[in-house]
């Protein structure tokens, strides 16, 4: 991938004439498929932008419970509801797993969490559209866990320790997610029309969001070159979008559903299916700030962070009395 990119004239990459000794010996480990760890020397570069990207992983992750919050209280039987909040646990878990990891990196958690209460970090633009119906239970789990499981996998091989070892759990608990949101999908589609109808309309709402997650088209990418020189990202944004579309349009037709893109072929040429143009003047303006629910998800965020600072101060306290009586034992 790093050479294709190379090739289609994406910049931002160091070249060996950049790099001092230590930088090359570096190059050469993720080369050799070495593990960085903690304390390895590494570029700054390189330990940035895997503090932004790990950062904001564990953010969307958190920010990733709020739209399917929405349903715990609704959720239509004793069974769903038990699973839905199983799901949105995990996700606090994944979020705790990624801030741990980027903590590797020197960077505290209340840094992170102010970049994301300030509006500077990103999370993943797909938890800024409303969830509508129960179904939009079922396209989150099925379509959304299952973009990020395609972008997640090759992240278990990345090549910084402690991210790829963070991911391996995730992953599999995304998949549990995955096959939870098809279920609810299969169920509906199998109920009523007014069921069915809610499965397609969730569809419909939640499919183009669901492509833009895996970012911007690779020619426009500012990060990917880099990133896949380091070992980063071992696919690219459009690779991995590709394989969500190749993988879910057999899942829709199984459903019975149809897949809200009138562009949509199979090319048996390629073995892949041609899609339609994406809107990037939605994506932008929801990276922006600017999508239907984004102000309304920082805000619970910063809420609950604040609701939660007398807990904080009361684990503090209780350090510091408890250091004080070990001091003076
Ligand atoms: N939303 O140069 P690019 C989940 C930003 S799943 C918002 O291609 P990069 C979950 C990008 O950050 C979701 N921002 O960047 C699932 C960059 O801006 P900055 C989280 C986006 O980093 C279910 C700029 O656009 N998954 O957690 O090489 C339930 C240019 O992009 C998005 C991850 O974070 C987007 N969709 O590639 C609960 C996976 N796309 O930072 C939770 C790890 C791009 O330079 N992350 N941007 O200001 C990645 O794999 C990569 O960071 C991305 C972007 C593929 C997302």
């Amino acid at each position: 991938m790093y050479a294709q990119m190379v090739e289609t004239g994406l910049k931002n990459v160091r070249s060996a004439a950049d790099m001092g000794a230590e930088e090359l010996a570096f190059q050469a480990r993720i080369d050799a498929g070495i593990k960085i760890e903690a304390k390895d020397w590494m570029p700054d570069a390189y330990r940035k932008t895997l503090v932004r990207q790990i950062s904001q992983h564990a953010h969307s992750e958190i920010v990733g419970q709020l739209p399917e919050g929405n349903w715990v209280t609704r959720a239509p039987t004793l069974k769903r509801k038990s699973i839905l909040l199983a799901k949105i646990q995990d996700e606090a878990g994944h979020g705790l797993y990624l801030y741990s990891a980027a903590e590797t990196l020197g960077v505290s958690r209340d840094e992170l969490l102010a970049a994301l209460h300030s509006g500077k970090a990103k999370y993943s633009s797909i938890f800024n559209y409303p969830t509508l119906s129960w179904a939009d239970m079922g396209a989150i789990g099925w379509l959304v866990d299952g973009s990020a499981i395609i972008n997640q996998i090759p992240l278990c091989r990345c090549s910084y320790g402690p991210y790829a070892r963070a991911m391996i759990r995730v992953c599999k608990e995304e998949s549990f997610h995955a096959r939870q949101g098809y279920d609810i999908m299969m169920s509906l589609c199998q109920g009523s029309a007014a069921q069915k109808a809610m499965a397609q309309d969730a569809l419909n709402r939640w499919w183009w969001p669901s492509l833009m997650m895996f970012g911007p088209s690779d020619a426009e990418s500012v990060n990917s070159a880099q990133s896949a020189q380091w070992r980063i990202k071992l696919f690219s944004n459009d690779e991995l979008r590709q394989r969500m579309v190749d993988q879910t349009v057999p899942q829709i037709e199984y459903l019975g559903l149809s897949v809200p893109d009138p562009d949509l072929k199979f090319n048996a040429e390629t073995g892949h299916y041609e899609f339609g143009a994406i809107d990037w003047a939605e994506f932008h303006n929801v990276l922006k700030g600017n999508g239907p629910c984004n102000r309304e998800r920082l805000q619970t965020r910063v809420k609950a962070y604040e609701d939660g600072a007398w807990f904080r101060d009361a684990l503090l306290a209780y350090a510091d009395k408890h250091a004080d009586v070990k001091a003076a034992a």
